[in-house]
């Protein structure tokens, strides 16, 4: 094969295998994200790293930063500082960019989604998930690929969940604004406090609970150590995303784009799977170290979600009732 029928980077990865070259990145891309460096948003992370370092033929190079770290711990702020192009890389969730895209609450409305093909009915080519990358981009926050964080679950140190009014005066870390609602919806005490201050806080009592997924975060980050009750009620999901600063995305010819979107759509296809297998796997691990599990019945569910309606309907106003419709339409279809 002729050089010439080749790519920029195909070009430079050939050439660097030929010549056994080590040389240091043309371009070091930063990347942040919220949790810690054992999740499956950390090790997707790596995975775009690595590949986009090997397609690039050593050219372009990323580097994690976890734990919200370059916005100084505010785990809020990573999607306002890539917008700005203050950062080029962010692997955050829905949940988090709410404060500057309220839309972005769509995917995390209480009992919205049953289950995963509803959630990749909405996150899939021409879904409706479309919608909210459009609105990103209008701030700045090009979107590469989604990922997923996951269904959030209920763990506590007081008692085991089974109803609504189990949640009564249960002092609750949430991480941001519609939980916060949703935890008033169900009677508890919610507090809205940075993933990184929240395993201490739970260690030392200043809060009793706190919601999460279990593959993504529950397990990678140890949580079973200092929280005893888990209830698996499934109540709102969020998804991750890979973003990239705009005016970084700009700089870049169509080659690269390509190259970029190809190898953040791999990444994060790798990021789901796991998220997923150790989800599925999860549950029995949990017991294993100690947690009390209760995995409610349709019936239990149904009380849950009857429970935290009125922060649905107040939050689908917020975020627009035809994006709603959108995605009520998408998961109808699934
Ligand atoms: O802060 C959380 O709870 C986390 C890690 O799940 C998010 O970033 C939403």
């Amino acid at each position: 094969m002729s050089f010439m029928k080749l790519g920029r980077f195909a070009l430079a990865t050939a050439l660097a295998t030929t010549l056994g070259l080590g040389a240091a990145a043309a371009e070091t891309l930063r990347l942040s994200h919220n949790t810690g460096d054992g999740t499956t948003w950390h090790k997707g992370a790596e995975r775009f790293g690595e590949l986009l370092a090997e397609r690039s033929g050593g050219e372009m190079e990323v580097r994690v930063f976890p734990n919200a770290q370059l916005a100084g711990g505010d785990q809020m702020r990573q999607a306002d500082m890539v917008g700005r192009g203050a950062l080029d890389l962010v692997v955050t969730s829905a949940i988090n960019v709410t404060p500057l895209v309220p839309e972005m609450a769509v995917f995390s409305l209480p009992y919205l989604y049953a289950n995963y093909d509803q959630v990749d009915a909405t996150t899939a080519e021409g879904g409706p998930a479309e919608r909210l990358a459009e609105i990103l981009e209008e701030k700045g926050i090009k979107v590469l690929a989604w990922g997923e964080n996951g269904f959030r679950e209920v763990t506590n140190n007081v008692r085991p969940i089974t109803s609504p009014a189990d949640m009564a005066g249960l002092n609750m870390r949430v991480a941001g604004p519609m939980y916060i609602d949703v935890m008033n919806a169900l009677g508890a005490n919610p507090q809205q406090m940075q993933w990184t201050e929240t395993l201490t806080a739970l260690q030392q009592g200043v809060v009793d609970g706190q919601e999460n997924p279990i593959g993504a975060v529950i397990i990678p980050q140890q949580v079973f150590e200092v929280q005893r009750y888990l209830t698996t009620w499934h109540y709102s999901y969020d998804p991750v995303f890979l973003g990239i600063s705009k005016a970084k995305w700009d700089s870049y010819d169509a080659e690269t784009q390509a190259m970029l979107q190809e190898t953040a759509a791999e990444a994060m296809d790798y990021q789901r799977q796991i998220t997923r297998e150790g989800t599925a796997t999860g549950l029995d691990f949990l017991r294993e170290r100690g947690m009390e599990v209760y995995e409610p019945t349709e019936e239990e569910l149904a009380a849950f979600r009857e429970a935290t309606q009125p922060a649905f309907d107040q939050w689908a106003e917020r975020v627009g009732p035809d994006l709603v419709q959108s995605f009520r339409d998408a998961i109808a279809s699934a």
